[in-house]
């Protein structure tokens, strides 16, 4: 029998060019270095001590707003961030949260909606790492329902004044310039708010158990005072931050088949060394059941994302396509890992291996971006014409 990757047995690579297979390695190079001897510690004491560093080495590579041209960023395609997405979540969700918010949420909030100033100001320092951004869309009373917000921007002759509170706000505590939405007159607006403004602060949540080694912020908008230019000038209404998260949530499809992938690797590794009743619990049928279904619904999610990712390059994606990628790769990553972690055994509780980490980061991946329910409701509106929001 010919030998074949366990961890590709259906040749998905076959369908990347060479230059897309050089992206992804590259960035696994610099995550094997930079990242993945340490992270389970960085997990364990629920920090991102060189969160500096490790943004600058991703500047270096062009990882921030890699997808976005123009202002130093690298202009790269669709899949060529999704498979940066997915190296980056086979070290840790955390770390692509980090590479997500700055590039597919600040960056392109900038990029897509800010004004020709803004993104001078912003994007280059932001696309080398010297600068890192947080996107505050979700309120502690409205997080799916984020149409409903009350953080309220008002104008003071031709300032404005923000007053309200984000939560769950990821690299808030270590960002330099914050995307606020806020409810203005003429309905939410998005405003670039540089985090050394008086009355702006991010205090840091604790006591999270999921996502350990990524920042994750209140912001709290006590009277903060911008000039005019500060908002950015056209876009109106929800259809601004719901574009923004399109970007990411792609990302995610791709991110959570990488930690997925990790897992398995890790299951797989495991069961043929670990031995019970004299053999390898591989030789098991009931493990090789559990392996043969993980390496299928990878394949399947891995398909599923550069699916994707191939009509976005060809600018035919459409939201509802997003909803379905981020809906079913991320539960089924989330099914890989704890299918692992019972190959694991006890091990599979210890931050020893990799699994429970990534298991227990993707509870919050599952969550942010839009939940499960509400991308079910959003794929449902699109197949139904009906809608179950409102
Ligand atoms: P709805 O009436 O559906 O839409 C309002 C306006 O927005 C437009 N729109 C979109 N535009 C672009 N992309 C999309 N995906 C869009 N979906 C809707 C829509 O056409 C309309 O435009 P217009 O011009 O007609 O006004 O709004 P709704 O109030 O019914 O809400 C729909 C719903 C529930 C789907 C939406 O509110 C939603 O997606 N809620 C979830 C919120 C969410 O995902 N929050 C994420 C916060 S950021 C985050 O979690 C970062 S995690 C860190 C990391 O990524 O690592
Ligand atoms: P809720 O909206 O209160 O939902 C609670 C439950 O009710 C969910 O199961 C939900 O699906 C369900 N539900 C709600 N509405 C319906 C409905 N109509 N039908 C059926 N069920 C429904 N936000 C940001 O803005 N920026 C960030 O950087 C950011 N980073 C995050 C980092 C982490 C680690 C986490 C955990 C979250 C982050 N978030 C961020 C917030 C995230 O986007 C929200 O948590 C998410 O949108 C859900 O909002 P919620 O937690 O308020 O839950």
């Amino acid at each position: 029998m010919t030998a074949i990757d366990p961890l590709d047995p259906a040749g998905v690579d076959d369908m990347l060019g060479a230059d897309e297979k050089a992206v992804r390695d590259s960035v696994r190079r610099l995550c094997a270095e930079l990242i993945d001897p340490y992270v389970a510690t960085w997990f364990e004491d629920g920090d991102l001590p060189s969160v500096r560093e490790i943004a600058t080495e991703f500047g270096k590579l062009g990882l921030l707003g890699m997808h976005l041209e123009g202002y130093g960023c690298a202009g790269m395609s669709a899949v060529d961030y999704g498979l940066a997405c997915m190296e980056l979540e086979a070290s840790d969700s955390g770390i692509r949260s980090l590479v997500s918010v700055q590039g597919s949420l600040a960056m392109f909030a900038i990029r897509r909606h800010g004004s020709e100033e803004q993104r001078r100001e912003w994007l280059p320092r932001m696309a080398t790492g010297e600068a890192i951004g947080c996107f505050g869309l979700t309120e502690p009373d409205h997080g799916s329902d984020p149409g409903s917000m009350r953080t309220r921007a008002r104008r003071d002759g031709s300032d404005w004044i923000l007053d309200g509170r984000k939560m769950w706000i990821t690299n808030g505590l270590v960002a330099d310039v914050a995307v606020v939405w806020a409810n203005t007159e003429e309905g939410i607006r998005g405003f670039v708010v540089p985090t050394t403004a008086p009355g702006f602060s991010a205090p840091v949540m604790k006591h999270k158990l999921s996502l350990r080694a990524s920042i994750t912020s209140e912001l709290v908008l006590d009277g903060v005072r911008l000039p005019a230019d500060a908002a950015f000038p056209e876009v109106r209404g929800l259809r601004g931050p719901l574009s923004c998260l399109n970007e990411a949530r792609y990302g995610i499809v791709w991110g959570a088949m990488g930690a997925a992938r990790s897992a398995f690797a890790a299951a797989l590794e495991y069961a043929g060394q670990r031995e019970q009743f004299g053999r390898p619990i591989a030789g098991f049928q009931l493990t090789q059941a559990k392996l043969a279904r993980m390496a299928t619904e990878l394949t399947n999610g891995r398909l599923l994302a550069l699916h994707l990712g191939r009509r976005k390059d060809a600018g035919a994606v459409r939201p509802h396509e997003i909803s379905m990628g981020k809906l079913n790769n991320v539960a089924k990553a989330l099914d890989i890992c704890r299918t692992a972690r019972t190959i694991l055994g006890a091990n599979g509780v210890s931050l020893e291996y990799p699994v429970i980490r990534h298991m227990t980061n993707l509870e919050s991946v599952l969550t942010y971006e839009g939940t499960e329910e509400v991308h079910l409701l959003t794929l449902g509106r699109a197949l139904t014409g009906q809608n179950a929001f409102h």
